[in-house]
């Protein structure tokens, strides 16, 4: 897979998922987020792989570092055909709580950050007339649920961002994909701090089995090897039996 792609979030969860498969298929990968002892830790792990990584401690809520990121990755490898905006968190809480910072941080890093991505390479993919922006969206996109106001908020917006782009870039040949998982088991539940959301999750559990990171990195894969024709829009990749 001759292809350079850039990875935000790719500390954890799906990223890091995404990033082990797509160098198994010999895509040079630039591994971005803020926790640089763990992106080290997989840079060794995927050294063995055919394609090259290397890291990039990056904060997406900074243009500056977006920037950075992107001037880094066309110094390394000459080029960026994908930039994959994954990186997100999901602070569930109850409006009444009124976590006010926990809403600022999402909006920060979920929308914000993928504004800042898509402005980092937008002027390298059009000079090249060639790119792929793909963001990781939720089936919250779609729906909201007690205690996902805010969460949700930020994945309609952005799946009115991709929509935009796809519109706006419709006579070039850049490509945009929201890929809108359900339930996957990582470490995004871990920023929920709201107590009353944490004993109701406590108390339901979780009634089926959630997807595993590499099933979404599948997904991420299959977009990425689609002929240059073929734009795929959105994917919603959901575990068997979700329910809600
Ligand atoms: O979660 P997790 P996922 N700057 O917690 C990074 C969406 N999603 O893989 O900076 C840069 O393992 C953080 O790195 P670090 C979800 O909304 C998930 O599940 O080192 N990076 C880490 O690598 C999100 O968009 C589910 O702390 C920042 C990564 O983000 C995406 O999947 C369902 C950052 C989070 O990894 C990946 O999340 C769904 C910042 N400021 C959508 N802040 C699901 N898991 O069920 C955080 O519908 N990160």
């Amino acid at each position: 897979l001759d292809k350079t792609v850039i990875i935000t979030g790719a500390s954890s969860g799906i990223g890091e998922a995404a990033a082990r498969k797509l160098t198994q298929e010999g895509a040079n990968v630039v591994l971005a987020a803020r926790s640089l002892n763990k992106l080290k830790q997989l840079q060794s792990e995927l050294n063995n792989n055919k394609g090259e990584v290397i890291i990039h401690q990056t904060d997406v809520t900074s243009l500056d570092e977006m920037k950075q990121l992107a001037a880094y990755t066309i110094e390394s490898f000459g080029k960026i055909d994908v930039m994959f905006n994954n990186a997100g968190l999901m602070p569930l809480s109850y409006m009444k709580n009124t976590k006010v910072d926990e809403w600022n941080r999402m909006i920060d890093v979920n929308i914000k950050g993928v504004l800042n991505g898509f402005a980092a390479v937008c002027d390298h993919m059009l000079a090249r007339n060639q790119g792929h922006i793909i963001t990781t969206s939720s089936d919250a996109a779609h729906k909201v649920f007690v205690g996902s106001a805010v969460y949700s908020a930020t994945k309609h917006a952005v799946s009115a961002i991709m929509k935009g782009l796809k519109l706006e870039m419709a006579r070039t040949d850049l490509r945009f994909t929201a890929i809108s998982p359900g339930a996957v088991a990582t470490d995004l539940t871990n920023t929920i701090t709201d107590e009353n959301i944490l004993k109701s999750m406590n108390e339901e559990g979780m009634p089926f089995e959630p997807l595993k990171s590499e099933d979404v990195a599948e997904a991420v894969y299959y977009v990425v090897t689609q002929p240059e024709n073929v734009d795929i829009n959105e994917i919603v990749v959901r575990p068997v039996h979700q329910d809600s």
